[in-house]
């Protein structure tokens, strides 16, 4: 049987999106080039601004959830049927870059755009998703908005989040014009046909093999957890050594034991972080009575993130003994790996044939909302390649090039999955 011929008239307008992703990234609580947008910060509400006037401008009708999911929809002729959804999020870390979610929800309106262009009539509807918080920034759990629409959190639960400074979830929805039951966030059973996420790699694979497109066929399980560590303070000159019962020095032992568990575990894709560490007083002249620490740590398998987490309770319950510090420790999120829908991946790859272009199946060793979208729709993800792999930093960048053909293989594979009314 032929190969099915893309139709040329899908074509991505690769200025304009460039364009739009410049402008977003100027929406930042630090100076350019460096992005940071942090849940429900004025910079985050001025985003979500500029996210409306681009998915109006994109011809989709624009809706918002009490945790503030923006929906932007193309309804299909056959409204009633399961809709082909896409997205991603704009919120970003501090010191982030102009990339990372950004493209997904950008590059996903760029795709109906251009389908809309070539007078492509859909199906089924087809919706552009930003979700809420996939950062864990604020609150300290990321993906607050896709846990929620998959019911993988309770509202209670999220409810009970509250930020560095004690603010409530509530208390900064509402500053930012959302309010309504957290319950309505749940997605009806069905609400998806499938889910395809737009994003960089977020890693080095896609640029060194020179292949412009990923497909993912599974993301790695995250889990994170806190941990406090109380110890005694005194004054540096006074406290000899051995009457120390030094925080800081426990935490230290604690991040040292991280890297040990996650280097040891057995498997190639454990990967363990400390990325918040800080102590009190914070004073030079004073030993730190208490240090708190949170640990990131991932796995595409779970029995050896198992083993690494245990190894590393292990070694911080022997180092505070040994150091007289009392220990605290509560997890914040465990969460299983996902995997990609198989037919969904098979018909992203062959969109990228049709097109011309190599494509790669691969791990996401970054969690996205797609790790909660697979609990309830077929879910894969498009990924483009990233220069060396750079996230999470300001050096973070795509090539308009790689973007746009992102968005290209987007766009096909939403029509093919959505259907179509009339012929292109
Ligand atoms: O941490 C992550 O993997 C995602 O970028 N939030
Ligand atoms: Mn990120
Ligand atoms: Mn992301």
């Amino acid at each position: 049987m032929s190969t099915p011929k893309p139709d040329p008239r899908i074509a991505v307008d690769s200025a304009g999106l460039q364009r739009r992703i410049e402008e977003l990234a100027l929406i930042s609580e630090s100076p350019a080039p460096v992005v940071t947008r942090v849940l429900f910060s004025e910079a985050d509400v001025r985003a979500r601004e500029y996210v409306r006037r681009a998915a109006r401008e994109a011809g989709l009708s624009v809706r918002e959830d009490p945790i503030g999911n923006i929906f932007a929809r193309w309804e299909g002729s056959e409204p009633a049927l399961p809709a082909v959804g896409s997205g991603s999020h704009t919120d970003a870390i501090p010191n982030a870059g102009r990339y990372d979610g950004v493209v997904g929800v950008l590059g996903a309106f760029e795709a109906l755009a251009a389908l809309k262009r070539a007078g492509f009539r859909p199906r089924r509807s087809l919706e552009v998703v930003m979700f809420t918080s996939e950062e864990p920034t604020r609150f300290g759990l990321g993906c607050l908005g896709s846990r929620l629409m998959a019911g993988t959190i309770s509202a209670a639960r999220a409810q009970a989040l509250r930020d560095r400074d004690g603010r409530t979830l509530d208390e900064l929805r509402a500053a930012a014009g959302y309010s309504g039951p957290l319950e309505s966030v749940r997605l009806p059973a069905g609400h998806y046909h499938s889910f395809i996420e737009l994003h960089i790699e977020q890693g080095p694979v896609l640029e060194e093999k020179g292949i412009p497109i990923g497909i993912v066929e599974h993301i790695a399980g995250p889990s994170s957890y806190r941990m406090t560590l109380h110890g005694e303070g005194g004054h540096a000159g006074a406290v000899l050594m051995p009457a120390r019962h030094d925080a800081l020095l426990a935490g230290a032992e604690v991040a040292l034991a991280v890297e040990r568990a996650a280097k040891a575990s057995g498997s190639p894709d454990t990967v363990g972080t400390v990325g918040i560490f800080r102590i009190e007083p914070g004073a030079s002249n004073s030993v730190p009575f208490s240090a708190y620490l949170e640990i990131d740590l991932r796995d595409a398998r779970l029995d050896t993130r198992a083993k690494a987490l245990a190894e590393i309770r292990s070694s911080a319950a022997l180092a505070c003994a040994r150091r007289g510090v009392r220990m605290d420790f509560e997890e914040i999120n465990a969460d299983p790996p996902a995997a990609g829908d198989p037919k969904t991946v098979e018909t992203v790859e062959k969109v990228c044939s049709e097109l011309g272009l190599r494509s790669l199946r691969m791990v996401s060793r970054a969690y996205h909302d797609s790790l909660f979208m697979a609990r309830v729709s077929p879910t894969t993800m498009i990924f483009i390649p990233c220069r060396n792999g750079w996230s999470h930093r300001p050096e973070e960048f795509a090539a308009p090039g790689h973007i746009a053909s992102g968005a290209e293989v987007l766009a096909h594979t939403m029509a093919r999955l959505a259907g179509q009314t009339h012929g292109l």
